[in-house]
């Protein structure tokens, strides 16, 4: 998608009258090509385009197959899309060396059709690893090979077609220190160059992102990634960007995020929010969903105040299918959709948060 140039933000930012759509179309063979892309400006999508940045949303495979309202809405307001999970490893690699690509494949044809690019995620991470992987008691050298075999072959199907990979998740503790994982415990920190260097060798135009949670505000694990950051990049590792996942508390949005955000985009990354989603204890007050309104619109501008904020993420489409109930008990509303796929509060604070006008 050519997301970035002058000429297109022009064209997103002003977009036709339906009229004039129309008369273009019928008369000109000549002319530029309205493309997906071209949404109108008062989307969520089409504000975006108009910056020249990405607004996400995880998906997951069970509605994007079943439910038209969720895929109306995700193809209206979206302009790219990350794997809820269909392309974990517990999903990808299910048996060793075998590989099912059927949720992911489904999902970057999606993509495709509706002029969305997919963010990648995830390939080295704690969780969600099947079973013959964790309880394999695999030595050193045999984890290397199956990691590296693992990125070879899932950034080399989809090379071309995802522009940014979540190549490390969740990597840190809380107090900075180093997490421990299948992956930390038997190959030591240095796992995470040699899985960038693996995945730059298999996509080498796909940005390669440390992705992580309570990593917004600038504190001990922010500060601890921040280092490790720094290193990388002093050593020539091909990391270009880092993920704050996002998960909020209505009201919670830290005060330092943007500060933070801005410390590492100074390094010469690129930052995205990745996983944003705000959760109210329920039954959500009007007064909550006012102020997730204006959480929603703080930390977006949060990311998009910052210069090489490449885009934002949210964690799903509607209220209907995300995560946060099943996790933290009481908790949920925490999309800018509701259940029923009414836009709520949040969807015109985020919105609002895209636009540079508002
Ligand atoms: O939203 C995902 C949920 O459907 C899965 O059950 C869960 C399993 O770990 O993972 C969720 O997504 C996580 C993401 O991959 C990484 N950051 C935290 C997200 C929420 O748990």
């Amino acid at each position: 998608m050519p997301h970035t140039t002058a000429a297109h933000r022009r064209r997103a930012s002003r977009p036709l009258p339906l009229v004039a759509v129309g008369a273009l179309v019928a008369a000109a063979v000549a002319l530029p090509q309205l493309t997906p892309d071209a949404f109108a400006a008062t989307t969520l999508r089409g504000y975006a385009d108009g910056r020249g940045v990405r607004i996400g949303a995880a998906v997951g495979d069970s509605p994007l197959r079943s439910d038209s309202a969720y895929t109306t809405a995700l193809d209206r307001e979206f302009n790219s899309v990350t794997a809820e999970n269909a392309m974990k490893w517990d999903a990808v690699e299910p048996s060793r060396g075998g590989f099912d690509w059927a949720a992911a494949d489904r999902l970057v044809a999606h993509a495709s059709a509706h002029g969305q690019g997919v963010r990648g995620h995830t390939l080295a991470w704690y969780a969600q690893l099947p079973s013959w992987l964790k309880n394999g008691n695999f030595s050193a050298s045999e984890l290397n090979t199956i990691l590296k075999s693992h990125i070879d072959t899932e950034v080399g199907r989809y090379k071309g077609k995802v522009y940014a990979w979540d190549v490390v998740n969740e990597t840190f503790n809380e107090d900075g220190s180093m997490r421990g994982s299948l992956w930390q415990d038997k190959l030591g920190t240095g796992y995470i160059a040699n899985a960038l260097r693996w995945a730059h060798a298999a996509d080498p135009a796909a940005k390669l992102y440390i992705n992580d949670y309570n990593i917004e505000a600038d504190n001990a694990k922010s500060d601890a990634l921040y280092a490790l950051a720094k290193q990388l990049l002093a050593d020539g590792v091909p990391l270009h960007g880092i993920g704050f996942q996002s998960h909020f508390v209505v009201g919670q949005v830290p005060s330092t995020m943007k500060a933070n955000l801005k410390r590492f985009s100074d390094l010469g990354l690129e930052v995205s929010v990745t996983e944003l989603d705000i959760r109210i204890p329920l039954p959500a007050s009007s007064d909550e969903l006012a102020q997730q309104s204006a959480d929603y619109k703080t930390a977006s501008e949060n990311c998009l105040g910052v210069a090489r904020c490449a885009g934002i993420t949210v964690w799903g489409v509607s209220d209907k299918y995300s995560w946060i109930p099943g996790t933290f008990s009481g908790y949920g509303a925490a999309l800018p959709y509701n259940e029923s796929y009414a836009a709520k509060p949040a969807y015109t604070g985020l919105s609002n948060g895209l636009d540079p006008t508002a």
